[in-house]
This record gives C-alpha cells, structure tokens and sequence, in this order.
C-alpha cells in the first residue's frame, strides 16, 4: 500500500456538460441550471485540476445522459486500475458502457462491475487502506459485496457505511483531507463510522461543503462556506474556491465532476 495514494494523482478524466443538464434529476424541485455558466464553471473547474498538478484529459458530452457531467458516479479508479460501476438511477445507467472505451485507452487493467447490483461512485471514499461505500438510495448491498470481491485485490478494506437519510451520496456529507483526516458533516461525523481516523467537522449551516477534493497539495471547496474555508486554513490545508452554483441545482458537487487518479 502506498501512503498518498488517495490523494496523490497524476491524471483527472472529465466529461463535458450536455446541453440537456437542464433535464438532470434534482430532489428538491431546484431551478434549472444554465449550459452556458455551467460550461463555464466547468471551465474553472478543469484548470483548478490543471494548477493542482493533474493531466486533465475531457470527454465529449453526452447528450443523452443530462448528468454525464457528474463522471465519478460511473466508475471508481485508483492505482492504474479502473471499475466500471452501475449507477443506481435508470437514467443514468448508459453512462457506465460510455465509459468502457476511454477508461480501456487509459488503464491497463480494468473490471466491471458483476451482478445485478448498483453502486454509484459517489457513495465511496476512498483512503490509503480503506474504501468507505455507503447505503443509500443509489448504492445497495448486492453492488457492495461484487465491488468488495475487486476491491480486496488491491489492498482496501471494505466498510459499508449508512449514506444519512436525505442524504444523496456517501460523500456529499465528507471528503479526504489527507491520509489520517476526513472532513464530514456533524451529522455523519457522530455516527462514528470514521473513528480510526482524525474527523474534522463542517462548521453548522455549511454542510453542503463537506463534499471537498484533496488532490496533490490542494483542497478543492465549494464558494461560499467562509467558515469552513477559515477553518481548513488555519489547519495548515492549501484550500482552492471554486463556484459550482450550476452543478448544485441538480445535486451536483466537486467531486463528482472528475474521475482522479495515477498512471505511470
Ligand atoms: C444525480 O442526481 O445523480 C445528479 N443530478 C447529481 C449527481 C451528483 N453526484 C455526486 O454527488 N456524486
């Protein structure tokens, strides 16, 4: 096991925003986003990974999968290996085989995911030695255990987690501040599932921020959550802002938009 490798990255895969991100899924009724300031968030987005250290390499959008944009929930990859995953949400299912031939361009070694099982990208966080994947309406048991028979090859213990309740993903409540550190939401914080590690908790009324990305030297955060901005400053964290308002209106956050990994 190599310490970092959760958060030390060569390379980033995106995918462009389709112009039908206005038909994205959303819970809660949310207005919806614009293509153009998307793309231009997204833009923002690309270079922050280029300034972080990453190869960012960006697919062609997909017109007929509204959140294609949100790659990570597609595929899990890690160490030169790459795990086509199943989405959760029917209408998301088709961008999992969109991914088949670019991850095999990039990855010598790639799996599917077996059996009948959903599993969405979003609900793993990944350490140095553990992979969380938590239960939620996108992620069930059957997902879990195929993912735990390719994930055990390499090193990563397995720990199934509860996604809290009208939460969407796992890691829209937490995000990997370093290899012994996991910023998380009070809520899912004091449901002790993190407790080998040092747990930093979202300041109340910023939890949308939790969903933060470590990549290299840099934190990656949302705008607009100055508390936590301060807090992860003060705790010595070279923390980067980013607005991604566009992606919010259909439940979309940071680490979503990127697949992050190394190749040799
Ligand atoms: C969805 O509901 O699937 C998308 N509108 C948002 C997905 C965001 N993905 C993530 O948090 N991992």
């Amino acid at each position: 096991m190599k310490i970092g490798r959760s958060f030390r990255f060569t390379n980033a895969l995106v995918r462009s925003p389709a112009r039908s991100i206005a038909d994205g899924l959303r819970a809660h009724g949310q207005p919806d986003p614009d293509h153009k300031t998307f793309m231009s968030e997204h833009d923002a987005y690309v270079d922050q990974l280029r300034q972080s250290g990453l190869n960012t390499t960006i697919l062609p959008s997909l017109e007929d999968y509204p959140d294609s944009v949100f790659i990570e929930d597609a595929a899990l990859c890690f160490d030169g290996v790459a795990v086509v995953l199943r989405p959760g949400a029917p209408s998301r299912r088709g961008e999992a085989p969109a991914l088949l031939q670019p991850l095999g361009e990039l990855f010598s070694e790639t799996h599917q995911l077996g059996g009948e099982g959903f599993v969405d990208g979003g609900d793993i966080l990944l350490t140095d030695t553990d992979a969380f994947i938590g239960l939620s309406e996108r992620t069930n048991r059957q997902g879990i255990s195929a993912l735990e028979l390719i994930l055990a090859r390499y090193d990563y213990t397995v720990r199934v987690v509860e996604t809290p309740p009208g939460v969407l993903h796992f890691k829209s409540a937490c995000g990997l501040l370093d290899s012994e550190t996991i910023f998380a939401t009070r809520e899912l914080a004091a449901t002790g599932c993190f407790q080998d590690y040092r747990v930093i908790v979202a300041p109340d009324g910023e939890g949308p921020v939790a969903n933060l990305v470590r990549v290299n030297d840099d934190v990656i955060m949302r705008s607009g959550f100055p508390k936590s901005e301060l807090l992860l400053k003060d705790e010595g964290y070279s923390v980067k802002v980013l607005c991604v308002g566009e992606a919010a209106k259909v439940d979309g956050g940071l680490s979503c938009m990127s697949l992050r990994f190394t190749l040799d």
